[in-house]
C-alpha cells in the first residue's frame, strides 16, 4: 500500500489557513497521544518558527507522539541508551550557530540559522524513519530543502559528493569523551542524492524548533536512507570529489556502507532488514525498498548492485 503522495501541489498553491488548520490538528493530535505536557519541556516555552507550509511530500501515515519523537533518540554524543539524549541534551549550546559551507563550490559561505532558513519556503514533511536497528518513527518535520543551501554556493564539476559534519565540543557533549565513535560524527551523500527534492536540512519538529536530542538546531534528512545518514547539529558541510568516508562505515566497513539505503533484501551481517517495529506498536511491519520512497528515488541507482553498494 503505497502511502507516499507525488507532490503535485506546489507551495505556493496552499493557503496559510490550510496551514493553521493543520497547525491547530497537530496541536490536538499532541494532546491526544498524551504529550502536551512534554512540549514546554521539550521545546522551551517561548520557541517559534516562522509560518511553514504543509508539503505534498509527506506521508498520510499518522506521525509518532511528540513524547516517542523526543524521548527515544539515537544521538551517541549524549550516549548510546535512547533515553539518554532527552535526559542530557540540555547541555548543547545552539545559539550562536554557524553552518560552515565550503569545498568544490564557487561561493563558499557561512550560514547563521536565520539566513539558512530564509533560502526556501519553510515545509513540514511528514517522512517515515527506518532506523538500522529495526524499529521505525513517523516524524513532522520542518525544514528547507538541501538543494536550496547548495545551490546558493554553487558546487563545481569536481563537487561529486557532500559531507556533513557535527559540532565536536565534548565539554557540551558528554558522549564525545567516550570512544563509542572517532569524533566529530561524520556523514556523506553522493551530489544527485544531496539535491534530490526528498533530501532536507531540518530545522524542526511538530511545529517548533527542533528539541536539542533530535538535532537542534539543523540537520539532515534523507528518508529513504538508514537513520543514521540523517546527522544531527551539522556545523560544517563540504562540497568533495573523493567519496567521503562516514563514522559508522570507519567504525565498521562491513556491517555500514556509504550508501545505506533501506533495503529489505539486504540483511545487515548480524540480523535481518526484512521488517521492523514501528514505535508504539506491537507486531511488526514489512520494510519497504527505499523506505517506500521508491517511485521518487529508484531511479538514482539505475544499473547499480545494492548488494555490493549497500
Ligand atoms: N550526530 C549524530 N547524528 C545522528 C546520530 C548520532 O548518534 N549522532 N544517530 C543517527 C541515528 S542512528 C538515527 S536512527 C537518527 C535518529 O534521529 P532521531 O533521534 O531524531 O529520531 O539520528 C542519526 N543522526
Ligand atoms: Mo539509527
Amino acid at each position: 500500500m503505497p502511502t507516499y503522495r507525488p507532490p503535485h501541489i506546489a507551495p505556493s498553491d496552499i493557503t496559510p489557513e490550510s496551514v493553521y488548520l493543520s497547525r491547530r490538528e497537530w496541536m490536538q493530535g499532541a494532546a491526544g497521544f498524551g504529550a502536551g505536557l512534554l512540549l514546554p519541556q521539550a521545546f522551551g516555552a517561548d520557541a517559534a518558527l516562522p509560518t511553514f507550509y504543509k508539503s505534498r511530500y509527506s506521508t498520510s501515515e499518522a506521525p509518532n507522539s511528540l513524547r516517542e519523537v523526543s524521548s527515544y533518540n539515537n544521538f551517541y554524543e549524549f550516549g548510546t541508551d535512547k533515553s539518554d539524549p532527552a535526559e542530557t541534551a540540555a547541555s548543547l549550546r545552539t545559539e550562536p550557530w554557524t553552518v560552515d559551507v565550503a569545498g568544490e563550490v564557487g561561493r563558499p559561505r557561512k550560514f547563521d540559522l536565520a539566513s539558512l532558513m530564509k533560502l526556501a519556503a519553510l515545509e513540514e514533511r511528514i517522512y517515515r524513519l527506518r532506523c538500522v536497528e529495526g524499529w521505525s518513527m513517523v516524524i513532522p518535520w520542518v525544514g528547507i530543502p538541501l538543494a536550496a543551501l547548495l545551490k546558493q554556493v554553487e558546487p563545481n564539476s569536481r563537487g561529486k559528493y557532500v559531507e556533513f559534519t557535527t559540532l565536536l565540543a565534548p565539554e557540551q557533549m558528554p558522549g564525545q569523551k567516550q570512544r563509542t565513535l572517532d569524533w566529530p560524527y561524520v556523514e556523506g551523500l553522493r551530489i544527485d542524492e544531496a539535491m534530490h527534492p526528498l533530501t532536507i536540512l531540518a530545522v524542526g519538529l511538530y511545529g517548533k524548533p527542533l528539541p536539542k536530542q533530535n538535532g537542534a538546531p539543523v540537520r539532515l534528512v534523507v528518508p529513504w536512507k538508514y537513520g543514521f545518514k540523517s546527522i544531527k547539529s551539522i556545523v560544517k558541510i563540504r562540497l568533495l570529489e573523493q567519496q567521503p568516508t562516514s563514522s559508522w562505515t570507519r567504525a565498521n566497513p562491513g556491517e555500514y556502507g556509504f550508501y545505506s539505503n533501506v533495503n529489505p533484501e539486504v540483511d545487515h551481517p548480524r540480523w535481518s532488514q526484512a521488517t521492523e517495529r514501528r514505535i508504539g506498536e506491537f507486531s511488526k511491519r514489512k520494510t519497504l525498498m527505499f523506505n517506500g520512497y521508491g517511485d521518487e528515488v529508484a531511479s538514482l541507482y539505475k544499473g547499480m548492485d545494492l548488494r555490493r553498494f549497500f
